[in-house]
């Protein structure tokens, strides 16, 4: 059934097969420009779905674009989220919106999400982003179907690596156990993931036996052959009694050579001469006008720029990153810092790494790049976090340090019980890194963007946890946590390059805070601060103390640095880089708490600093703050930055700290209100001019890309 209208049941629009495999070959091209003006996105996989996503979208799919939310409609659902901009075209090439507005993709503010939001855009299904999950939706949404008596189908788009999943076994045993024959799976089976080839990451097969053993219709085509595609979904629509899984037999980037069959391809997009090229190759260059869609997306920009700079607090003048003469800067993502600590310590034969597909985006791959030695210590579970946590608690009990790695929201939340149950009540010496903290993890979007972890991971009993400030200090608190805690242990780290703060002699005592201190502005930023550890410190009189964790660190040395030079104010800046550590201070909520304690009453402001939703900080040190009977009856004036309740969206990292509300410039603002309210003015912030010295549009992100 094509598209329909829905008042009438006329057909809006119909596709011949000719029809069909050019509108997929036009989406290719399409996709390229998009993925270009973002500069960043998944390439190889949008690209072996295109022809099943014309053909649904086009062709088979039973909508209305002028009715979106029109009940029997079938329901396409993207379990496999990072395909967003295949689905993106489909609901285009469909009606729902003009194709051309695709280059808004991972941009601040667009609907086009680098990983589909429904609540953004008329034609998502689900919000999904986190492998899956969707085909439990899918079973969910045929029950309701049958229920209401409604004769919509539904479809769902997976991935060969998402089959790993533990989940979609569960989803994929319901179906067949209720029979759910209006549900159609479609298995992209390009034979490629992040890590590698699937066989080698965590082999899938035989999943036509698999699905058949679940009670599962099992249809087998070429993923790029229009008329099986058609007659597939013809089939499957006919089969009574069971649901259908249609296994794609397709071509990761198909269409583009030079992306076909590349891993590398999986998360990259290609620049303007690759696109070009691209586009040559699909025989589309002169039929796209791409220069006049790249401008569309340059303006887009620029509007989304302009309108998010209006709202960050200015001062007399720039303090960015490296904007300036003086006060430059190294970045580095704190990431790599992980990835050499395992590089060091690789060849303690107790060391086993254990992978879930984006090891080389996390670092994790350090342990074996330059080691082949090292593999058989290399344990890839494949896209699998939940048992790959308990994998690890099993390494653990007979006596390995285990290190499992993954992105933050996976690492915390994806496999929360099993880290309660199993590693901290059994409390494992096992080491849990949680990567791309932050909204700084950009155009990836809410769905990858670690703000929940903290809340997570610190209410569990037994479990130890760092988020260090910089590259070098997170190199040190990965040694540190692997040879020297024992028990369940956590480190957070992001995925953007941030400044790099701390020297090879930079103390760094496990539960010892560091304290920094603005000395003036200097050439290297670095030198302008004097660091020493909290309980070496003496008080300066300082007005305030601002407490932060991870890259918030040098967010709030950048602060210290405006707060001075604008308005006077000294700031005592605390480096919380050891946020719980049971074993070895028991008994207290933060280690060494009685020096926060001693911050509070010495300066009488505190003010929290994290790239996290505000609590996964401030709520420990405001307990520690407000429990503390030396503060009993005294003035405190306590305040936060963090994010405030809210999902995160793509934008580019920097535009979501500003978007956020956690750079330096918010907790400048913030602490000189939180000052100013302690000293009895008028709040709000007085900041000298709202004249910034150059536009804040031309300012660039630091470091490089993924
Ligand atoms: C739960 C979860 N773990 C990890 C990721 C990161 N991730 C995104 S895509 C991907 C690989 C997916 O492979 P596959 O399903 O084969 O998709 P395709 O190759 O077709 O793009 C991974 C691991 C994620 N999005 N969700």
């Amino acid at each position: 059934m094509p598209i329909v209208d829905s008042k009438s049941n006329a057909v809006r629009k119909s596709y011949s097969v000719a029809e069909l495999i050019q509108a997929a070959n036009t989406m290719r091209g399409y996709n390229l420009i998009a993925l270009c003006a973002a500069g960043s996105g998944h390439s190889g996989g949008t690209l072996s779905i295109m022809d099943v996503t014309a053909a649904l979208y086009l062709h088979v799919a039973r909508h209305d674009p002028e009715n979106p939310y029109w009940e029997n409609r079938d329901r396409i659902i993207w379990s496999a989220g990072h395909k967003a901009p295949a689905l993106y075209l489909g609901l285009a090439m469909a009606g729902y919106f003009p194709v051309e507005d695709v280059v808004r993709l991972r941009k601040l503010y667009a609907p086009y999400q680098g990983h589909p939001h429904w609540l953004k855009l008329p034609g998502v299904e689900i919000s999904s982003g986190s492998l899956g999950q969707g085909l439990s939706v899918a079973v969910g949404i045929c029950l309701a179907a049958r229920l209401d008596k409604k004769d919509y189908r539904v479809y769902c788009i997976t991935g060969d690596g998402e089959h790993q999943e533990g989940q979609i076994w569960e989803a994929i045993m319901e179906a067949g156990a209720y029979k759910l024959d209006n549900l159609c799976c479609i298995l992209d089976k390009n034979r490629l993931q992040i890590d590698g080839w699937v066989k080698d990451v965590m082999p899938i097969d035989p999943i036509a036996e698999k699905y058949r053993s679940f009670g599962w219709n099992v249809i087998e085509i070429d993923g790029h052959n229009m008329h099986q595609i058609l007659a597939a979904f013809d089939k499957a629509a006919k089969h009574k009694g069971q649901p259908t899984v249609i296994i794609c037999h397709t071509t990761k980037g198909k269409g583009v050579s030079f992306m076909e069959n590349v891993a590398g391809w999986h998360g990259k997009a290609p620049n303007k001469a690759e696109m070009v090229k691209g586009l040559e190759e699909l025989g589309l260059h002169y039929r796209i006008d791409y220069e006049e869609l790249l401008k569309r997306a340059a303006e887009y920009q620029a509007e989304a720029t302009a309108k998010l700079t209006a709202k960050v607090p200015k001062f007399s003048r720039d303090y960015f990153w490296n904007q300036q003469e003086k006060m430059k800067v190294e970045m580095k993502a704190t990431r790599f810092g992980f990835g050499e600590a395992l590089e060091a310590l690789g060849d303690d034969k107790r060391v086993c790494c254990i992978g879930a597909d984006i090891s080389g985006s996390i670092a994790i791959s350090k342990f074996y790049e330059k080691y082949p030695e090292r593999m058989e210590r290399w344990i890839s579970v494949g896209i699998a976090e939940q048992s790959g946590t308990n994998v690890a608690a099993g390494l653990a009990k007979e006596g390995k340090l285990p290190v499992f790695g993954t992105y933050g929201v996976f690492a915390a939340g994806r496999n929360l019980d099993q880290l309660r149950t199993t590693v901290c009540y059994g409390n494992f010496n096992v080491l849990i890194a949680g990567a791309h903290g932050g909204v700084s993890v950009g155009p990836d979007g809410a769905t990858h963007q670690a703000l929940e972890d903290l809340f997570q991971i610190c209410g569990l009993p037994n479990m130890h946890v760092s988020v260090p400030a910089d590259a070098l200090e997170t190199k040190k608190a990965t040694e540190h946590l692997l040879l020297s805690i024992q028990g369940p242990k956590y480190i957070r780290f992001a995925r953007e390059a941030t400044p790099v703060v701390t020297t090879p002699d930079t103390p760094f005592i496990w539960g010892m805070p560091n304290v920094y201190r603005y000395r003036g502005e200097k050439d290297r930023f670095l030198d302008a601060f004097e660091v020493k550890t909290l309980d070496s410190y003496e008080n300066e009189g300082e007005h305030l103390t601002i407490v932060a964790c991870g890259p918030m660190v040098p967010e709030a040395l950048r602060a210290a640095w405006i707060l001075k030079e604008e308005f006077g104010i000294e700031t005592r800046v605390i480096n919380l880089h050891t946020l719980k550590s049971p074993s070895t201070h028991p008994n207290e909520t933060i280690p060494n708490q009685k020096f926060l304690i001693q911050a509070a009453l010495e300066t009488g402001v505190v003010l929290t600093a994290e790239e996290h939703q505000i609590g996964g900080l401030a709520h420990r040190v405001s307990y520690v703050l407000h429990t503390a009977p030396e503060l009993y009856g005294r003035p405190l004036a306590f305040g936060s930055v963090g994010v405030k309740d809210r999902f995160g969206e793509s934008g580019q990292p920097w535009e979501l700290m500003w978007e956020f509300e956690v750079s330096a410039e918010h907790i400048a603002a913030k602490a000189k209100e939180l000052y100013d309210r302690a000293k009895g003015k008028d709040g709000g912030v007085k900041v000298s001019t709202p004249t910034p010295k150059r536009k804040a549009a031309s300012r660039r992100k630091p470091g490089g890309k993924k």
